[in-house]
């Protein structure tokens, strides 16, 4: 059980205009592991020899075959109370938006419509060279595009580009925001982490839901510990309880 307060209630009851940034915790109750902290991703494997252009390059078949894995897991699971209570929200809201740093597809596979998929989709492959969508193909073998570049995830490497249209939509809409949410992030890698952020600076009220403290904790107008799947459940059913009562 978290307290939630008359003021947050008031706020999510109020708002017109809400955004939220979602990362790899939002998915840690469907059972897709996190890169950081206790059991993440990253305490095993090293990012660099994984997720970056050097690496592909350097030994594509081993990460293609990473990622073949991650997207066999991914495939099999379902998306939990927290998506599915965000795909609420987007009905009952006139202004809602999701950006996310997941490549699992989860939002969407819970019924949210506005994704904003930062780091792009694991679903998807493209080709390395000229960027063509490629569908179909089990990326374990090595495939090529008809002009010969290599295919690879649709996802965002460390130092390479998010696609510029989606982070023009996330940064308008955190701007925008009356309330805007950062859930299961450790607000750690950039620019998604300057979201919640630059939505405070625009003067949103900035909800926070983590199992732990991060780097914006103390930035933010309320944090919440715990999993967001128990959470925003707890948070919406306040919520709509207040509307019940006040109609
Ligand atoms: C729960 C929970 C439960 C668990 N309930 N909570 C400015 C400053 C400094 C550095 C940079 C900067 N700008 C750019 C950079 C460099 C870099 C960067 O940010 N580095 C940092 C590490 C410092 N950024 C980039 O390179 C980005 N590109 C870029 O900026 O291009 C322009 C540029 C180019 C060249 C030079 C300079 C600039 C690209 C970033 C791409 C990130 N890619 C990955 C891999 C995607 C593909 C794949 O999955 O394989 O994206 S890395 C990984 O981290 C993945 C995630 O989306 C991302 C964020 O992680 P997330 O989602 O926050 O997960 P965790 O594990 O960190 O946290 C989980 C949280 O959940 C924890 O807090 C838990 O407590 C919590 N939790 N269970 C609630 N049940
Ligand atoms: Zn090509």
């Amino acid at each position: 059980m978290i307290e939630i307060s008359d003021n947050v209630l008031d706020r999510l009851v109020d708002a017109k205009k809400v955004a939220v940034l979602t990362g790899a915790g939002i998915s840690a109750e469907s059972g897709i592991a996190t890169f950081r902290g206790k059991d993440g991703i990253w305490t095993k494997l090293k990012p660099d020899e994984l997720a970056s252009m050097e690496a592909f390059l350097r030994n594509p078949a081993r990460v293609l075959e990473w990622y073949e894995h991650r997207r066999t897991i991914i495939e099999q699971v379902q998306p939990n109370p927290a998506h599915i209570i965000l795909a609420e929200m987007e009905k009952f809201y006139p202004d809602f938006s999701l950006s996310t740093q997941n490549i699992d597809g989860l939002h969407k596979k819970a019924g949210s419509t506005i994704v904003y998929e930062l780091h792009g989709s694991i679903l998807r492959n493209r080709c390395n060279e000229c960027g063509r969508l490629i569908e179909n193909i089990k990326l374990d073998e090595l495939p090529r595009c008809d002009c010969g570049g290599l295919v690879r995830p649709d996802v965002v490497w460390f130092g390479e580009m998010l696609p510029i249209d989606i982070l023009d939509m996330s940064y308008a809409a955190a701007q925008e925001a009356d309330v805007y949410f950062s859930i299961g992030t450790s607000a750690a890698v950039y620019p998604a982490a300057y979201l919640p952020i630059e939505a405070k600076n625009n003067g949103a009220f900035v909800i926070e839901i983590n199992l732990d403290t991060t780097t914006i904790s103390n930035y933010v107008d309320v944090s919440y510990r715990g999993k967001a799947g128990e959470i925003l459940p707890e948070l919406w059913n306040a919520v709509k309880n207040k509307i019940n009562a006040i109609n």
